[in-house]
């Protein structure tokens, strides 16, 4: 007699955060696109370090603006090829986690303050940043943070549209943003470095947020196409809509089940 045996799926539901750091800063590794937000007229530069860092090698930032009648704001997009992070491979995106060390270097006329800074996402030709402050005029190293940043703490950099952390979404190369800005007929130049870059990002974990399939944060229609797309797949990082770690028909109703709701 052969007796059935009960089969137990268990969710492995994604617990660990992806974490990107760097202490290197090498030009291998990093770019920078210097961009004008608004007015003219300002460029931002950038030279890898080979020491003096904290420790050792760092990336040393250069902001140079000049106006006549209008003012000018600039950003400095500094890009970490290395982390990268697809969604629809490790996961939609739940809070990112954000730090990197600075230290003032040099500015004129006498420098009172330093670079903005904050964390940049580049998705596709769009790029998205979230202000982690300022660097301050501190000449000692400082270690700048902010945790817990979130989709709608991006704003839009260059391109179009909002950054998108679904696990349906593209690839997202991570970096840092330096800015500055100042009013009409004036010149300064700003001159800060930068080392120990570091980005974790937590994933969100399937079935957190009931009938939310492709982890954006609301139920809707997406969640049935993200269900249907991944159909019968197990232990998926989208589509599992109730966390049971499936793919199928209970999907369906939960999405239904939670419709039009907005997660926490
Ligand atoms: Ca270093
Ligand atoms: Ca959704
Ligand atoms: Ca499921």
């Amino acid at each position: 007699m052969i007796s059935a045996i009960g089969a137990t799926l268990i969710s492995t539901a994604l617990t660990s955060a992806v974490t990107f750091s760097d202490g290197t800063m090498s030009a291998a590794d990093w770019s920078t696109l210097s961009r004008v937000q608004s007015g003219c007229c300002g460029t931002v530069t950038s030279t890898p370090m080979p020491s003096g860092g904290n420790p050792g090698s760092h990336w040393e930032v250069h902001h140079s603006l000049v106006t006549s009648t209008s003012s000018v704001s600039i950003v400095g997009v500094h890009t970490y090829s290395p982390a990268a992070y697809s969604p629809s491979v490790s996961g939609a995106i739940d809070s990112i986690d954000f730090s990197v060390d600075v230290q003032f270097v040099a500015g004129t006329p006498t420098a009172t303050a330093g670079h903005g800074i904050g964390l940049t996402a580049r998705q596709g030709s769009n790029i998205y940043g979230a202000t982690a402050g300022a660097t301050g005029a501190n000449a000692n190293w400082l270690t700048k943070s902010r945790v817990g940043i979130t989709s709608t703490d991006f704003v839009l950099v260059a391109g179009t549209g909002s950054v998108d952390f679904s696990c349906t979404a593209q690839p997202i190369v991570f970096g840092f943003y330096t800015s500055n800005s100042i009013g009409p007929n004036g010149s300064v130049t700003r001159t800060a470095t930068y080392d120990n870059f570091s980005v974790s990002v937590n994933a969100v974990v399937p079935g957190t947020c009931a009938g939310d399939a492709n982890g954006d944060g609301v139920v809707n229609f997406a969640d049935i196409t993200t269900v249907l797309g991944n159909w019968l797949d197990v232990n998926p990082v989208c589509g599992d809509a109730n966390g049971d770690g499936l793919v199928n028909f209970s999907d369906i109703t939960t999405v239904l089940g939670n419709w039009l709701n907005m997660c926490p």
